[in-house]
């Protein structure tokens, strides 16, 4: 799928780490291509004394094609020139898991109510993304008012993205430990 060029997504928003720090629900995301987190998405950030940010990360993933756990994810940032933009590395607490090293751009934020994330995999040779993922948070897991859900709506239109997200579920099973297996 066309992506936006990465010039045209940057804002220059300075993302203030210690505002941005807490629990995040997923509430929607675009799925990049092949496995990725499926529901029950909560993410925590957090940024210490000398102002490096890590986050953790659950969700529910499906192994071997029939059972689900909860995947245990953290990530570390590294700043880069464009102040709303870090580059994340990443891995399972499960060493099985994914790792990996993605971009992370916080869209735009209000910090109390929502966050828009982005992040391009694969860059095509003009710039555009060819392997995205985009996680819409939300400091409440039951979502975001009709109000925050316009200005979120505007910012997907914006990364070419409208109409790719899925709705991500919270149904209560999220407190699972990641070697709950339930099927
Ligand atoms: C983010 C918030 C900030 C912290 C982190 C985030 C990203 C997490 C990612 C997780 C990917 C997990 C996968 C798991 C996996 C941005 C939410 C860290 C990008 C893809 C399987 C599935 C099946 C299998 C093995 C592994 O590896 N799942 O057989």
């Amino acid at each position: 799928q066309a992506g936006k060029t990465e010039s045209a997504i940057s804002n220059q928003l300075g993302v203030k780490k210690s505002t941005y720090a807490g629990t995040w629900y997923a509430v929607a995301k675009k799925d990049p291509e092949g496995l990725f987190l499926i529901d029950n998405i909560v993410a925590n950030f957090n940024v210490d004394e000398d102002g490096k940010m890590t986050a953790t990360a659950k969700g529910r993933v499906v192994i071997f094609q029939t059972m689900e756990l909860c995947a245990d994810m953290v990530g570390t940032f590294q700043e880069t020139d464009d102040p709303a933009k870090f580059k994340m590395k990443y891995h399972g607490v499960l060493s099985f898991l994914e790792k990996g090293l993605d971009d992370h751009w916080v869209v735009d934020t209000d910090y109390d109510n929502y966050a828009v994330h982005y992040s391009c995999r694969e860059v095509d040779e003009d710039g555009t993304c060819l392997d995205s993922y985009s996680f819409i948070f939300s400091r409440d897991e039951n979502g975001l008012t009709p109000e925050i859900q316009r200005i979120v709506r505007r910012r997907q239109e914006e990364l070419c993205l409208d109409r790719k997200y899925r709705v991500v579920k919270h149904n209560g099973k999220g407190n699972v430990t990641h070697l709950d297996v339930l099927v």
